[in-house]
């Protein structure tokens, strides 16, 4: 990264019942030299992701015992904050490096992108065929994104990304696809066995479809590839 502007990151990582995974994940961010922080939100787990993320020196820890969702928890995070540009992590990836969250950050620092989210090892085929994985929960951007955090309070619990898509496209924000080829996102079914994993999809196609229709997820895909900056990353 040769002329980099050092605008300083905050990472906000959503946490539900992630043990078995968070533990790699926070190693590939905490103490990478470009995050200022990692704010990590934990409610309402079952498991012993707790235990485990207080174990984790480091990072800023927001716990809070009902669990309102995953928008919930990223908005509780960028509340808590310090700097204009969020980066968004889900945390149960698998093969998660510190050189990937360089390589997802580089082109909003080096100012070629104003947003860059991910493309999986394991994105749908359609999505890598179309070069934009729309449901991607790996992003960074300025603030300045959200005009208001409280509306991301008020989202189904997979409506978040949805609703960011919705921001960039309005205002037309240069976007760079950035590819992780050995980053996956476990699927569903893996995470909580085939019937209660098949059904978490179900409800989480649902939550997108009842958000933005099926007219809105193609005028979103189609509005967010004329944003895509020309250059591979
Ligand atoms: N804090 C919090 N995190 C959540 C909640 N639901 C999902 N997450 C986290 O959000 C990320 C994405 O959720 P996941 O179930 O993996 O959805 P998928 O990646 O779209 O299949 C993961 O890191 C989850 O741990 C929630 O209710 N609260
Ligand atoms: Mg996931």
């Amino acid at each position: 990264m040769s002329e980099i502007v050092k605008r300083k990151i905050s990472c906000v990582v959503p946490v539900y019942n992630e043990g078995k995974r968070v533990d790699n994940v926070l190693s590939a961010l905490v103490g990478h030299p470009l995050l200022d922080e990692v704010i990590v939100v934990n409610d309402g787990s079952s498991d012993d992701s707790e235990e485990v993320l207080k174990k984790i020196e480091g990072i800023n820890l927001i716990s809070y015992a009902e669990n309102r969702g995953k928008s919930f928890a990223v908005m509780t995070g960028m509340k808590r904050a310090k700097n204009d540009l969020l980066l968004m992590i889900d945390s149960d990836l698998l093969g998660l490096t510190a050189e990937a969250i360089t390589k997802l950050v580089e082109p909003v620092l080096e100012g070629v992108a104003d947003v860059a989210m991910t493309l999986r090892k394991n994105s749908l085929p359609i999505f890598k065929l179309m070069g934009l994985d729309f449901v991607s929960g790996e992003r960074i951007f300025s603030r300045r994104l959200i005009p208001n955090l409280d509306d991301l309070g008020k989202l189904s619990c997979f409506g978040l990304e949805s609703h960011l898509n919705n921001l960039i496209v309005e205002k037309g924000l240069r976007l760079a696809i950035v590819y992780w080829k050995n980053v996956i996102t476990p699927r569903k079914s893996v995470k909580f066995g085939y019937l209660e994993g098949t059904m978490r999809d179900w409800k989480m196609v649902r939550e997108i479809v009842n958000y933005l229709g099926y007219k809105g997820i193609y005028k979103q895909i189609k509005g967010m590839k004329k944003l895509i900056v020309e250059k591979k990353f």
